[in-house]
């Protein structure tokens, strides 16, 4: 007969369905034209990785083909991979960011 003579309490107010809030990659992938410097200033700037660490991460991307940059919400992960994008483009260069989800 009546299913919900709690009124939905114990299902949607006692036990509230949560989401894990998702995090997503920045992958940077590899090509044969931009500059390494380029590179690294990237990942400095928009990254905020130290010298060495952006270093490692471009070497990374040069000899593996792709490395994960940072992880992120989705908002700011797809923001971050538009802005080097953009950059890249705005320099005449073809470095490529793309953004993938975790799980
Ligand atoms: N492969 C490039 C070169 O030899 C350097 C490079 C590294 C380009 C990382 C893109 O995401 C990249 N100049």
């Amino acid at each position: 007969a009546d299913r919900d003579s709690d009124g939905g309490l114990a299902t949607l107010e006692a036990r509230p369905k949560l989401k894990r809030p998702s995090l997503y990659k920045v992958i940077m992938l590899n090509d044969d034209y931009t500059p390494m410097e380029f590179v690294v200033e990237i990942l400095e700037s928009f990254f905020a990785m130290s010298r060495e660490k952006a270093t490692d991460t471009m070497l990374a991307v040069h000899y593996q083909g792709r490395a994960v940059c940072g992880i992120y919400s989705r908002d700011v992960a797809e923001t971050k991979a538009a802005q080097v994008n953009r950059y890249a483009r705005e320099n005449e260069h073809p470095l490529l960011c793309e953004v993938e989800v975790i799980e």
